[in-house]
């Protein structure tokens, strides 16, 4: 690389680049008792880590009060009830007395402050769980369907997850040394100075990736949100291979055109033996093709969009050695997780149980923290996370259920009715007040405004339409919500973009219908929308497809406002 490229690079891109290990100087700050936070480019290396440093917005008139939030890697997001036991544990003991369920599976820890971040990381690492990759430049945690074994393709499915998420990881001793050590890598060490991981090098990647599994027809991953996507093509009872998918992600910016969201395309067919070199092919062309230059231009979807799907395989192909099969069919249908008591293939039972905006905490007489640590100690079932901030306790032997709904009982939780259904099928970020930046609020208010839409379509006719409707505090997407049916994007607080027409198989991006909305203006256009469809719809039509079908036609997208 020439001065003149190298100075055009971004800062990220220059610090990966003096400190290949990503260790910064994270391991002398956490041993010093007197400071509440890291240095600036520490922070950066830090998400690597999984760790963000955050500050309490809710205090910041008086000044900031640094916490940190820590975002386990759970591939599939499948734990043991005793590594749930130590999640339940440390957030009470290190953090805000809560677990927050994330859209990709994992679980966060928020409002850990300085003090207790290396013993909280020190307990993760124990559970045999790590936090490495689960945020920065790298591979992040791998999706894959979380509903239990009700055959046995998809054991094999979280098992190809978690080949690839291995396969991805990156090989810096520094995570260990800081987290599990406890000591300060020495970056004077040429083995350090000189490393380069393997797969990742020393600059890492341009930007975060993202990968996930899908089973057709249910599409409960958002797969075509994902980087990488491998939707499993099944025939004669057995996964056969995976239609590979590259190119989604759905961040943008208010007012860049030159960011947005866009939905996957599928390249080719790859069977299951190949998958983990396909992976790391597609992982590489972003490496190598993605914008150092700009961080806001940086993700796979930009390549993709800007050189083209032929381009893209044959560039795939040629790091691979192999050529790919032609795409096979398949269809998605639905989304969404599967709630209430099932029975699994193996005679066993898993219980779906909705988390309002993916919070596990006690509040009033919901106790969901305190029965989830109940159940996980008497009965030790497997816990499922979904990618729509849901868990599922799996393996249940069958005279455990009586039992287990019991303790959800008393706790304040039903089993059956758990929430209306756009409850159910709703997302937030977590937004205020940890969230750096977030522009308005969305886990602390989409419940009330829930509510609000509730009133509406009762008042409509349509009390148990299950439209699916998700909000972000900002235009980055964290709750997928360029997927939804109706979107809410914050702007500024309390003023919403209002999107319309994703879809029920969540293959579609939705529309900006209207901009900066407070509340009663977005109750007031819903009220008009949601009327006119019980009038107009074709049949069972969905809101979304009505929207794509009549609302895009008749208000094309608003110019955008800087
Ligand atoms: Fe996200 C940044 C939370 C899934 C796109 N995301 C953030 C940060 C770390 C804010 C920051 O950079 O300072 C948020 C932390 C808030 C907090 O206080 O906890 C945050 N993202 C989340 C979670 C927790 C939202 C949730 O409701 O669960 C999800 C964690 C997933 C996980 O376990 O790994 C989460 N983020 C997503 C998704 C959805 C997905 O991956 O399926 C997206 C859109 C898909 C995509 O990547 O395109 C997403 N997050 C972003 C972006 C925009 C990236 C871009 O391409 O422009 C940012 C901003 C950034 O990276 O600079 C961001
Ligand atoms: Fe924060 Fe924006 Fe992500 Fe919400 S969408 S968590 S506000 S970055």
């Amino acid at each position: 690389m020439t001065a003149a490229s190298e100075s055009k690079l971004t800062h990220n891109e220059q610090i990966k680049l003096a400190i290949p290990t990503l260790a910064g100087t994270i391991g002398a700050t956490l041993a010093d008792p007197a400071a509440d936070r890291f240095c600036e480019d520490d922070t950066q290396f830090l998400k690597f880590h999984g760790i963000y440093q955050q500050d309490d917005r809710d205090k910041r008139k008086v000044g900031k009060h640094y916490m940190f939030m820590i975002r386990g890697r759970i591939p599939g997001g499948v734990l043991s009830s005793r590594q749930y036991l130590v999640f339940d544990d440390l957030a009470t003991r290190y953090g805000n007395q809560t677990l927050r369920i994330t859209s990709r599976q994992s679980f966060q820890f928020h409002g850990v402050v300085k003090q207790g971040l290396g013993k909280l990381m020190k307990g993760i690492n124990e559970a045999l769980i790590d936090t490495l990759a689960a945020c920065g430049d790298v591979n992040r945690n791998v999706m894959a369907p979380p509903t239990p074994p009700v055959d046995a393709l998809r054991s094999q499915m979280l098992e190809d997850a978690r080949r690839v998420s291995g396969a991805l990881l990156p090989k810096t001793k520094a995570y260990h040394a800081i987290w599990v050590e406890g000591v300060q890598l020495n970056l004077e060490d040429p083995e350090n100075k000189e490393f380069a991981d393997p797969l990742y090098g020393k600059q890492y990647l341009p930007r975060k990736f993202k990968a996930a599994f899908a089973f057709p027809p249910l599409n409960d991953t958002d797969v075509l949100t994902n980087c990488l996507g491998f939707i499993a093509i099944e025939e004669g009872g057995r996964i056969v291979g995976y239609n590979l998918t590259a190119g989604g992600g759905l961040g943008m910016s208010h007012g860049n055109e030159e960011t947005y969201p866009r939905v996957a395309d599928v390249i080719g067919f790859v069977t299951p033996d190949r998958i983990v070199e396909a992976a790391r092919g597609v992982l590489t062309v972003h490496r190598d093709f993605g914008d150092r230059t700009n961080r806001k231009h940086a993700r796979l979807k930009y390549v993709l969009e800007e050189k083209g799907v032929a381009w893209f395989r044959e560039e795939l192909e040629r790091r691979i050695g192999f050529r790919l099969g032609d795409p096979r069919p398949y269809r998605f249908e639905r989304q969404g997780d599967v709630f209430g008591w099932h029975q699994q293939h193996d005679g066993n039972w898993f219980l779906g149980l909705y988390v309002e905006t993916g919070r596990v905490k006690d509040e009033g007489t919901r106790r969901l923290k305190s029965a989830l640590k109940l159940i996980a100690e008497r009965h030790a079932p497997e816990i499922r996370l979904t990618p729509s901030q849901n868990i599922i306790l799996a393996n249940l032997a069958p005279g455990d259920r009586a039992a287990v709904t019991q303790i959800l009982a008393d706790h304040g939780i039903p089993v059956e009715n758990q929430a209306t259904a756009i409850r159910r099928a709703s997302m937030a970020c977590p937004a205020l007040p940890t969230c750096g930046l977030a522009l308005s609020e969305s886990e602390r208010y989409l419940p009330d405004l829930l509510g609000r839409i509730e009133g509406l379509l009762a008042e409509v006719g349509l009390a148990d339409n299950d439209v699916i409707i998700r909000m972000t505090g900002c235009p980055n997407g964290c709750a997928r919500p360029y997927m939804a049916e109706i979107g809410f994007v914050g702007k500024a607080p309390g003023k919403y973009n209002l999107y319309l027409g994703g879809n029920q198989s969540s293959t579609r991006l939705n529309r900006l219908h209207k901009e900066s909305l407070k509340e009663a203006e977005i109750l007031s256009e819903l009220r008009a929308l949601l009327t006119r469809y019980t009038r107009e719809r074709a049949g069972a039509e969905r809101f979304g497809d009505w929207c794509a079908r009549i609302v895009w036609q008749e208000a094309p997208a608003a110019p955008v406002k800087a």
